[in-house]
């Protein structure tokens, strides 16, 4: 397998991970490997990675205080501007952590969403990506008002500190706003885009990020959206049309990549982009047949989906990059595994030819039982009606 493309290093940091005894070992492992591929993604070089095992989370520093005090003098001995936790973490948390270490804390969230923000590129997605961080930030602004009236608190303290956290949190509010009104027009044109595919069928490629979504859309479509070897490469939803003989124009579209413990702001803010997986009549899901957690890709997959109310759309489950499979047994395995899959790769013509046919299939035996649903519809309408 090739290497993903990361930035070049700005920021030094340390990546920390909590192992309690309810957790499966080889996941956490693939966890903090994954948390490095992100934190490269944004830029950051991982100069050290630290575990800590405890029964369970501390409530309010998630990790041992003793161990934190440790993370921070590593910290400053090896010139690093932040310490990376591997969980979801309350504002409450991050402000007692960043106490205690002296320095900068960013969860997984936080760090997804700094991805998302440097690799949007259309107004949509910055909106998008704009409205997750305000929806973020705005209850550590909350929490950081509450502190500093806890910290300080009584007569005479309550002044500009106070004020202007409340100002600021107006603000946010204000701007949080504005931008859903923002994606609310972006959301009508886009209906009115949909209004005139709607005889048509849909089809979605849904998936993990980088397991060739993209490149599945060109190939099948013969379109040329953008195509790399990095996380998070599209966060805007191209749609593009195609011929299938035997089922006529299908409009097939691609959108932003999922990942495990996808922050909920993002998938929220999100729902503009990824309202085209709820409304599609057939979704291709995508898992990377070359890698060894695609099990993995696919529970997360069927996560999201259900979060956006698309998880009884017929789905067809395409395993790309056959062709990095070593032998013959291994694609085997992987069609006993998923029974009725297609192991397929994006750039075998052949492959494509093969998924094309298969879609024609799904899309006449969808079309199908959607025609019964009307007749049953119809005819219980004209039972109760009598
Ligand atoms: N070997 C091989 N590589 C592939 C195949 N399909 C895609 N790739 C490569 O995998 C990388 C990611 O492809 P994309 O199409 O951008 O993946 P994606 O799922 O759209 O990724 P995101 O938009 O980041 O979620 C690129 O380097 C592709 O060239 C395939 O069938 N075989
Ligand atoms: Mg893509």
């Amino acid at each position: 397998m090739f290497e993903i493309q990361y930035p070049p290093p700005d920021e030094r940091v340390i990546l920390a991970g909590l192992f309690t005894p309810d957790m499966d070992k080889t996941l956490f492992e693939e966890d903090m490997q994954e948390m490095v591929q992100l934190c490269r993604t944004a830029g950051a070089e991982v100069v050290d990675v630290v575990v800590q095992k405890r029964d369970r989370p501390v409530a309010s520093t998630y990790m041992g205080t003793g161990k934190l005090e440790e993370f921070g003098r590593m910290m400053r001995a090896k010139n690093c501007k932040a310490l990376v936790i591997d969980a979801e973490l309350s504002a409450g948390q991050v402000r007692t952590i960043e106490k205690v270490i002296s320095g900068k804390v960013v969860d997984r969230s936080q760090l997804i969403l700094d991805i998302f923000a440097q690799h949007a590129r259309t107004n949509e997605a910055r909106v998008q990506v704009e409205l997750a961080q305000l929806r973020t930030l705005y209850p550590r602004l909350t929490g950081a008002w509450t502190h500093f009236s806890q910290q300080v608190g009584g007569i005479g303290t309550r002044g500009p500190g106070e004020k202007q956290l409340e100002v600021d949190r107006r603000l946010v509010q204000k701007k949080i706003y504005d931008l859903r009104q923002k994606l609310k027009r972006v959301e009508r044109s886009r209906q009115t885009q949909r209004k005139s595919r709607e005889s048509m069928f849909a089809v979605a490629l849904v998936g993990y990020t980088n397991v060739g979504k993209s490149s599945l859309l060109n190939a099948l479509c013969g379109c040329d959206v953008l195509v790399e070897n990095k996380l998070f490469a599209t966060l805007d939803t191209a749609s593009r049309r195609t011929y299938v003989a035997e089922a006529g124009t299908v409009v097939i579209s691609d959108t932003v990549g999922f990942i495990r413990k996808l922050p909920h702001q993002l998938v929220a803010s999100f729902m503009s982009t990824l309202g085209i997986v709820a409304q599609a009549d057939l979704l291709l899901v995508v898992l990377d047949a070359s890698s060894a957690w695609h099990g993995y890709q696919l529970d997360t997959t069927h996560e999201v989906l259900k979060e956006l109310g698309a998880d009884h759309i017929p789905q067809l489950l395409v395993l790309n990059k056959g062709d990095l499979l070593v032998d013959a047994f291994a694609r085997k395995q992987l069609e006993i595994a998923y029974p009725g899959c297609m192991c397929v790769s994006a750039f075998c013509e052949d492959d494509m030819r093969r998924l094309k046919q298969r879609i024609a299939a799904l899309m006449r035996e969808v079309r199908r039982e959607k025609a019964i649903d009307d007749i049953v519809a119809q005819k219980t309408r004209a039972i109760l009606s009598e």
